[in-house]
């Protein structure tokens, strides 16, 4: 049984159990009065048909009854929907990053991480966008699903309520790896956390952001290799391994051209990756125009380099 993690996961599963149970009655009243008149007014019985003129009272109950109970599901899963949208005074802001095919979050300090770290028993409110095509956050233990819609500012809003580690996953189909599209969530004891985020708060603050991140995390944290590797094995995208100074055939405008990989390519390929394609691999790269920042990008740059 996945724990009940969030403020909002007994609202979540009582609705859900509402709306099964009433399925349920409903699915055996019908099924069970189709057998029964099937069997009663069978042809070998040579029942004569009789001309039914209407009934008054069993219509306005097989009316009425469905309209109160199709009402109450709503009403319950408006009240619950409500909850997630309404953002408690001073919420702590996440924000979710999904593209195809991984999740990073940022805090409010600047820090990123993959691992959605969050405080025990404070509210938070989870800023949801892509950078591609329609992504759904869902986290089974807390109860939450929500779209993750290019250019739509979505977002969802609950309190962690168990320390634990629970599983975050994409729920909108999104392409060849959308079951990889994977996360931790990491609900800390508030002192831990608080720990984890001003050590590193200072850090951002001073100006030097994600020093504490190499250029291989870096790789990991902007969700680079979720299509490229960094063992030589082609993905969705070309590898990472030997990759300065590599001959790639690309398609530029229509043609094919050679090119030999150099900083200068790189940095195309990050900022306008659909300029230069290579040959094999389809043109699905979003541009990392203001999610790579210039440091950010020599630190990778200096790090593929290195990777021989
Ligand atoms: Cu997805």
């Amino acid at each position: 049984m996945i724990p009940k993690a969030s403020s909002i996961a007994a609202t979540v599963d009582n609705i859900f159990l509402f709306i099964v149970g009433i399925s349920v009655v409903l699915l055996v009243a019908i099924t069970f009065l189709m057998v029964y008149f099937v069997i009663k007014y069978r042809r070998s019985k040579n029942i004569p048909p009789a001309n039914i003129e209407g009934h008054t009272l069993l219509e306005v109950t097989w009316t009425v009854v469905p309209t109160i109970l199709v009402m109450a599901m709503f009403y319950y899963g408006w009240v619950g929907f409500k909850e997630m949208r309404t953002v408690p005074k001073g919420a702590a802001v996440v924000k979710v990053t999904g593209r195809m095919w991984s999740w990073s979050f940022e805090y409010e300090n600047g820090r990123q991480t993959k691992v959605l770290k969050l405080p025990v028993g404070k509210p938070v409110k989870l800023e949801l966008q892509s950078l591609d095509v329609i992504h759904a956050f869902y986290v089974a233990a807390f109860r939450v699903k929500e779209d993750v819609v290019p250019g739509l500012n979505n977002y969802i809003s609950f309190t962690p309520t168990i320390v634990g580690t629970y599983d975050a996953q994409c729920a909108e189909y999104c392409g060849l790896r959308h079951s990889y599209m994977m996360a931790k969530v990491e609900v800390m004891p508030e002192k831990d956390f608080q720990e984890w985020y001003s050590a590193n708060g200072e850090v951002a603050k001073a100006g030097v952001v994600e020093k504490g991140l190499t250029g291989e995390e870096l790789l990991d944290v902007k969700g680079c290799l979720g299509c490229h590797t960094t063992d030589g094995s082609p993905l969705v995208g070309p590898t990472f391994k030997g990759i300065f100074g590599r001959k790639e055939a690309v398609e530029t405008e229509g043609k094919e051209r050679r090119v030999v990989v150099d900083e200068d390519y790189i940095r195309k390929s990050m900022l306008e990756p659909q300029s230069d394609i290579v040959v094999g691999f389809p043109p699905i790269m979003p541009s990392q125009e203001g999610i790579v920042t210039e440091e950010e990008m020599e630190q990778i740059i200096s790090y593929l380099k290195e990777l021989k």
